[in-house]
């Protein structure tokens, strides 16, 4: 890394709790953890691994979108070094496709099966089936209904948290705000526990617009919604984001409608196309909090190789986010999700369901 490089990590680093250059009330990314270094493996790999044996169905509610093109890119490539087979299923958002993929899964008795997102409703019936056959099973981003499982998540209630910490340091804790939000995916639901907290605590801040959809065309259908919203309240100051797709919908609108200067965006995730978004000139999207997807694909499958092998798992895995703000990537030079995970250590995390028999 070149010394221009270096100052410009630093600089990210030190602007990691800040949006716009103000101190956010959010803590910064987390401290790099001794545990990113490498580890030699501490057990040799279970037979059944060695030979190539290992099957584990991977059950998708969504597969369209960044975020969750990244995550599958992380599942396979830890499948890959693991020796499995992950027979990947999606429900393409249809809820009643995913529940037949998933009933579909338990019939076909893989080693384990990961539920990726998902309506409990729906799910929870084949899961049930699932621990009555006794197979393995991680539920990521969707209540399983049962303690069987073993629950993956990436806090959420901290990416809300982190970003509504943004939102108060450029606000100064007052003025109107559009906010993104679909009610049934669980990520969602507990951001919302959050902002509603939020709101309570920060009485200055007034929703005055709730808008949001979950499709195959998620950013363009919250753009037309954003647009609408904006027009009906030309005093809105902020827009609250918490997921890609919505964020990158709504930086549409703002820059659309010419209200870069007036309407900043605080989202969630992180890809390498938002960070584009986050900094081109003028971009409105100054705040995100995220995880690295594909880092959470592969701790996914490595807590259900863990299972596979008998090992301990903790119930209830959680993969934290980091605040990521525009200032922050601009001086730091970040064009790529690479570059970040380079610059933010803490984004990787190989001691969550760590498998003892494989290098990290
Ligand atoms: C529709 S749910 C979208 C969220 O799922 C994952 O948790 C991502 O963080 C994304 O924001």
């Amino acid at each position: 890394m070149n010394l221009a490089r270096l100052v410009g990590v630093a600089a990210l680093l030190a602007l990691a709790g800040c949006s716009q250059g103000v101190p956010a009330a959010a803590p910064s990314a987390p401290p790099p953890s001794p545990s990113t270094a490498a580890a030699t493996p501490t057990a040799a790999v279970p037979a059944k691994f060695a030979s190539g044996d290992v099957r584990i169905s991977l059950v998708r509610q969504l597969s369209s979108g960044d975020y969750f093109e990244q995550w599958l890119a992380g599942a396979q490539a830890e499948a890959k070094a693991l020796n499995v087979k992950l027979e990947i299923s999606s429900g393409d958002g249809n809820n009643d496709k995913q529940a037949l993929n998933l009933e579909q899964a338990v019939t076909a008795k893989p080693d384990a099966i990961i539920v990726d997102h998902g309506f409990a409703q729906t799910v929870q019936p084949a899961i049930k089936k699932a621990v009555a056959a006794k197979i393995p099973l991680v539920a990521f981003d969707v209540d399983p209904g049962t303690a069987e499982a073993v629950t993956l998540t990436q806090d959420d209630h901290q990416i809300a948290k982190q970003v509504l910490g943004a939102l108060k340091a450029d606000t100064g804790g007052s003025g109107e705000v559009v906010y993104v939000y679909v009610a049934g995916f669980a990520p969602l639901d507990r951001r919302n526990e959050t902002w509603e907290q939020f709101k309570k605590d920060n009485p200055g801040i007034k929703q005055v617009a709730q808008i949001g959809v979950v499709n195959g065309s998620t950013a363009s259908a919250v753009a037309d919604q954003a647009k609408a919203a904006l027009q009906a309240h030309p005093g809105v100051k902020a827009i609250l984001a918490p997921y890609d797709e919505f964020a990158k919908g709504a930086a549409l609108a703002v820059k659309e409608l010419g209200l870069a200067d007036k309407v900043k965006i605080y989202g969630a995730d992180m890809s390498t196309a938002d960070i584009g978004v986050m900094t081109e000139p003028n971009s409105p999207w100054v705040a995100t909090s995220a995880t690295d997807p594909a880092n959470v694909g592969r701790v996914a499958v490595r807590a259900a190789a863990l299972l596979v092998a008998g090992e301990q798992v903790d119930r209830a895995l959680t993969v934290p986010p980091s605040l990521i703000n525009q200032k922050g990537l601009r001086d730091a030079g970040i064009s790529s999700v690479e570059q970040l995970t380079a610059a933010f250590p803490g984004l990787t995390t190989p001691d969550v369901a760590r498998v003892p028999w494989a290098a990290s």
